[in-house]
């Protein structure tokens, strides 16, 4: 069965239609004992429909044991192997992790030798790679100040030499995407630091870094995550428009770029599609967190487009005319309810939806009447682009001369409830 998926091209699309059903129902016959191998195949068969997006999950994110501020965990924990199985029998490409994911922060050289070997072995039998790998520099007591930006320059030593060890780790595995997610640089009150020392910090922390990188060979590039708060009051860097104006004040600008995440933007109250295109134009994005948040709510994670399918729509649209080529990250977890199948279903439902979403910005793409639509909305005059293209007296000269009638600009139509409809139609499947 699948060796005839591989040979055969328009099988092989036929197919993906129904791989989870044609899954489920040689699962249900073939019983019990063929289970693991069956799925493993079929996962090697759906990742192969797949390669043409880099999905990836973290480890912290399929191993989300549902722990939240008021409760205890209702999933016992997975092992990073077992994840990494997870990750296999769902199709994912790759998995990212902080140091801590993977090895215990207080572990001995010996157990961190174990566990990185094991590790190994279940990525490789998973057919899975680590494109990215970031450091916990949040969930110790030593950083409940912040670590590069901390108050204490011996924690802001600590936080520099942790992210070192970490980034050795994250090479040694692969990785080539090194995140930055300063969730403990911030503060609750405004007296307790100095915000415009808090961003020399920072820079110097990133541009020791960056040589450090530079010295090992380790070819990384940077991408940092801004978020609004939690678990800090306020955290710096807000939003990713905030890197995006850090990044030209670097000493190695070109190493830098954005790790947006939906959920964070969401927080702020901003359009995320806006903030990636500007990453995009910047040509800034290395990397990409999908999730989802209702507005106005705490830090949520959701399943990517299970909140805000209109929103979803128009990331996954961007991303794919623009052929962003990077890792789709899932930075996500399933509902505290969930048991570790349904967290399966979590992560494969993730997949999916950035999927039937790509399949519809191409329809989007493809719809005559729309593209009759843009081609009415948008209206060229290439005498006049010429002039406001660049300045010089002369076509200044011209455009203050030039027969601009407002009235008659105003009248121009815009039938844009048409095109939103009939994108809302595409959405819901009915077109
Ligand atoms: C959060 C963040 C983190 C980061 C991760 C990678 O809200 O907790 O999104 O999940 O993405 O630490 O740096
Ligand atoms: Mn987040
Ligand atoms: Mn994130």
């Amino acid at each position: 069965m699948i060796k005839r998926i591989g040979s055969r091209s328009r099988k092989l699309l036929i197919l993906t239609e129904f791989l989870p059903t044609l899954r489920d129902s040689f699962i249900a016959r073939a019983g019990a004992n063929a289970l693991p191998n069956l799925t493993r195949n079929f996962a090697m068969a759906e990742k192969a429909t797949q390669k043409k997006h880099k999905f990836t999950f973290g480890l912290w994110t399929v191993g989300n044991p549902g722990r939240d501020p008021f409760g205890e965990p209702t999933r016992a924990p997975l092992s990073p192997p077992k994840i990494a199985d997870m990750l296999g029998d769902v199709g994912a490409y790759g998995v990212n992790f902080h140091d801590n994911d993977l090895i215990p922060i207080d572990a001995t050289e010996q157990q961190a030798a174990d566990i990185k070997r094991d590790f190994k072995k279940a990525i490789k039998d998973n057919g899975l790679v680590v494109p990215m790998a970031t450091t916990n520099l949040f969930g110790d007591p030593v950083f409940k100040d912040g670590a590069f930006t901390s108050n204490n320059a011996k924690v802001r030593a600590y936080a520099i030499q942790k992210t070192m060890r970490a980034m050795d780790l994250g090479a040694e595995f692969g990785a080539k995407i090194y995140v930055f997610w300063g969730g403990r640089e911030g503060v609750e009150t405004d007296a307790a630091k100095n915000p415009v020392d808090a961003i020399k910090r920072f820079r110097e922390a990133i541009d020791f870094l960056c040589d450090y990188s530079i010295e090992q060979g380790f070819g990384y590039k940077f991408a940092f995550e801004a978020k609004p708060n939690e678990p800090r009051g306020h955290i710096y860097f807000a939003v990713t428009g905030s890197y995006l104006a850090l990044i030209p004040t670097l000493k190695h600008p070109e190493m830098c770029g954005v790790n947006p995440e939906v959920a964070h933007e969401h927080m702020a109250g901003l359009n995320f599609v806006h903030q990636v295109a500007a990453a995009i134009e910047m040509k800034k994005l290395f990397h990409i967190d999908l999730n989802d948040q209702e507005f106005g709510r705490y830090d949520q994670d959701f399943r990517f487009g299970s909140a805000n399918l209109k929103h979803a729509f128009f990331l996954v649209k961007l991303l794919e005319d623009h052929k962003y080529a990077g890792p789709l990250h899932f930075d996500a977890h399933a509902y505290r309810q969930s048991d570790y199948e349904d967290v399966k279903e979590f992560a494969r439902g993730s997949i999916r939806t950035y999927q039937l979403l790509s399949d519809k910005a191409a329809k989007w793409n493809a719809d005559k009447e729309i593209q009759a639509l843009l081609r009415e909305i948008n209206h060229e005059d290439n005498l006049l682009s010429k002039l406001t293209k660049s300045y010089s007296t002369g076509n200044a000269k011209k455009l203050l001369a030039a027969d601009l009638d407002r009235k008659v600009l105003a009248n121009y139509r815009l039938p844009y409830e048409r095109l939103d409809q009939l994108t809302m139609e595409i959405i819901m499947g009915v077109r």
